[in-house]
């Protein structure tokens, strides 16, 4: 049960959520789950996603150093060459035991790999944005923070596992929220959220921005989150995003600090 407290604290985070962007009523939380704040946008993201950064608190960057407050983020865009699209991203290498790596995040996937697309000027002359699977995911995809994005390869499923950075001791986190881009069809695109039982905390769809750019944002009154399935559009890379497939992929993951599970 909540304290009258902690309710008119929500209440006034709520109003000033709202205040700010399009927020929606969480409304998929099974019963008995802490309610979250949700804040999501589609097109023009920008000040969603920095309200989000906002609720979250202080970026701890990548340092194997815990902190009980604050966020983590990840865009993808220091990743060498070696270790992105074609070749596969190791699913911990954002769980590394030294900066900038330690960032507490595995990346699951029931897929063959998980991948981050090229750059451009890599040596081997691979396609940017996984033009590599398909030629028109160039121009079908655009980058939100620097030009490398995320994505599964042979599944459009990854299971987020977060650890306490620097370490392989499982941790929880209070939200996570994430950048896509060409989320064509409603609800192609979620994030499902777990406890450290496995029992879900609520689904999540991302809205949706045709050729553009989504974000999702959920945070939860305390650092109860184990793990974040997320799925991106309604079928794995490879065919052409069209009618009947939506192909979508990720750009920036922002996220609590993960603590050390209790
Ligand atoms: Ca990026
Ligand atoms: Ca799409």
């Amino acid at each position: 049960m909540r304290s009258s407290r902690v309710v008119r604290s929500f209440v006034l985070a709520s109003a000033f959520v709202t205040g700010l962007a399009a927020v929606a009523p969480a409304g998929a939380s099974p019963a008995g789950t802490p309610k979250p704040q949700v804040v999501k946008s589609a097109g023009a993201i920008a000040p969603q996603v920095d309200q989000f950064r906002s609720l979250l608190g202080v970026d701890n960057g990548g340092a194997p150093v815990q902190s009980t407050t604050g966020r983590r983020e990840i865009n993808w865009d220091s990743v060498p060459d070696e270790l992105a699209a074609p070749n596969a991203l190791p699913a911990d290498f954002f769980n590394a035991t030294t900066e900038p790596r330690a960032r507490g995040v595995v990346l699951e996937t029931p897929g063959d790999y998980v991948a981050v697309s090229a750059k451009t000027g890599n040596p081997a002359g691979v396609p940017v944005r996984f033009g590599d699977i398909n030629p028109s995911y160039t121009d079908t995809f655009r980058a939100f923070s620097e030009e490398r994005l995320f994505s599964p390869v042979g599944s459009n499923v990854v299971n987020l596992h977060f650890n306490v950075p620097g370490t392989t001791t499982p941790a929880v986190v209070n939200g996570f929220g994430a950048v896509y881009t060409d989320v064509d069809k409603k609800e192609s695109a979620a994030f499902e959220y777990f406890d450290a039982k496995n029992k879900s905390l609520g689904k999540f769809a991302v809205p949706v921005s045709k050729d553009g750019y989504s974000f999702l944002g959920v945070a939860f009154p305390s650092p109860i989150v184990a793990r974040v399935k997320i799925v991106y559009g309604n079928n794995k890379l490879g065919p052409k995003d069209g009618k009947k497939y939506d192909v979508a992929v990720m750009d920036d993951f922002i996220y609590g600090e993960p603590q050390p599970r209790t």
